[in-house]
């Protein structure tokens, strides 16, 4: 990848933090454990997805337990401290996150990684981009204290945002997908890794599920919703996606999201090839290929976060009652919204 010329300053990721991940599981324990009070009053159901039950919180459901739950979601609340330079990505679980991620580090970063030396060719994305709800489990923060801008993403709804990031006025880019592929997505991730305690997921569990609202992070429509109107109040803070969108049109999006973050991409770079080669880079097919084998920093399975990257499989696992009752759900919800998927 050739060097553009630019004034950006960029980030000085160590990807290899003094925190040893049995520092942020410890660290975890402790937080569940010191806002066990906080949330033991909240509304709760005794079903979840990743865990036994999940809370609500603020309209939004949370796992009681996990790296991303509602104890880290009370914690990145009380402690994270946005800085005016950071970028933020928010995404409900599964709407390509993961993607998302890995297309910002590429942009931000391409005139610090030349070649082969990208750490999204060794790293899950996931451990090149914090999620905020991971990042106040580590004692060593992951950016240095001159690092800018700083890229963080999050599961969390519009309104759960820590303070300091509703008031940095920092840009933040949103991406949703179709909540049929959102379903199935979860149902073969949660299967693939939750505790063997939980059991086996079925199909039609995750349908009662996803239709009532009952999802990490969710009700899915209501996170969509709070922030596509954020995204209508302050279009120049918050740019709004949509994974089938960015299927569709991967070059085009690539280009609105480098210059929605100001990283626009120089005439040079654009001739130069440099747009095709962040997409290659992070396609489908090259991300899961790098990331067949090994755990991310969490314990996770690295290939857990690449199962087919397309749009509608839901066919291929929801009823024809399933689909249209999903459909319904979601043209009442975002009745009189340009939301389409
Ligand atoms: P997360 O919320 O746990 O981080 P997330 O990355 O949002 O997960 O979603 C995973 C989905 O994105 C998977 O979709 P699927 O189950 O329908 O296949 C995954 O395959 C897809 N995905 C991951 N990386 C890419 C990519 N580079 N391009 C397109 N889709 C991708």
């Amino acid at each position: 990848m050739s060097i553009p010329t630019t004034s950006h300053a960029f980030p000085d990721l160590s990807f290899v933090t003094e925190d040893d991940p049995k520092v942020e599981r410890a660290n975890l324990s402790l937080i569940l454990d010191r806002y066990k009070d906080r949330f033991k009053d909240l509304p709760k159901v005794e079903k979840g997805w990743l865990s036994k039950s999940m809370n609500l919180y603020q309209g939004h459901w949370y796992s009681s337990s996990g790296v991303i739950s509602i104890g880290t979601v009370l914690a990145s609340q009380d402690a994270f401290q946005a800085h005016p330079s950071d970028l933020y990505l928010a995404t409900p679980p599964k709407c390509g996150t993961t993607w998302l991620k890995a297309l910002v580090f590429a942009i931000v970063n391409r005139t610090k990684y030349k070649n082969n030396s990208n750490p999204l060719l060794v790293s899950n994305p996931h451990d090149c981009l914090p999620f905020i709800e991971n990042e106040i489990l580590r004692n060593k923060p992951t950016y240095n204290v001159d690092s800018q801008p700083r890229l963080f993403a999050t599961h969390m709804s519009y309104l759960a945002l820590p303070q300091s990031v509703l008031d940095s006025g920092c840009s933040l880019v949103y991406m949703c997908r179709n909540p049929k592929d959102v379903l199935v997505s979860t149902f073969h991730f949660v299967n693939k890794v939750r505790d063997k305690s939980l059991g086996v997921m079925t199909i039609e569990e995750a349908f009662e599920l996803f239709s009532k609202g009952f999802t990490p992070c969710g009700p899915f429509w209501d996170h969509v919703k709070e922030y596509y109107k954020a995204s209508l109040d302050h279009p120049e803070k918050i740019l709004f996606l949509t994974y089938e969108n960015l299927q569709k049109d991967t070059i085009s999006n690539v280009k609105r999201i480098a210059e929605f973050l100001g990283y626009p991409f120089t005439k040079e770079e654009e001739v130069e090839g440099v747009v095709e080669e962040i997409v290659s880079l992070c396609s489908f097919e090259n991300l899961r290929e790098h990331n067949q084998q090994g755990i991310k920093r969490d314990g996770l399975p690295n290939d857990a976060f690449f199962r087919k990257g397309k749009v509608g499989d839901w066919s291929n696992y929801l009823t024809n009652d399933m689909s249209q009752i999903l459909d319904q759900i979601t043209e009442e919800k975002f009745l009189g919204l340009d939301i389409s998927f």
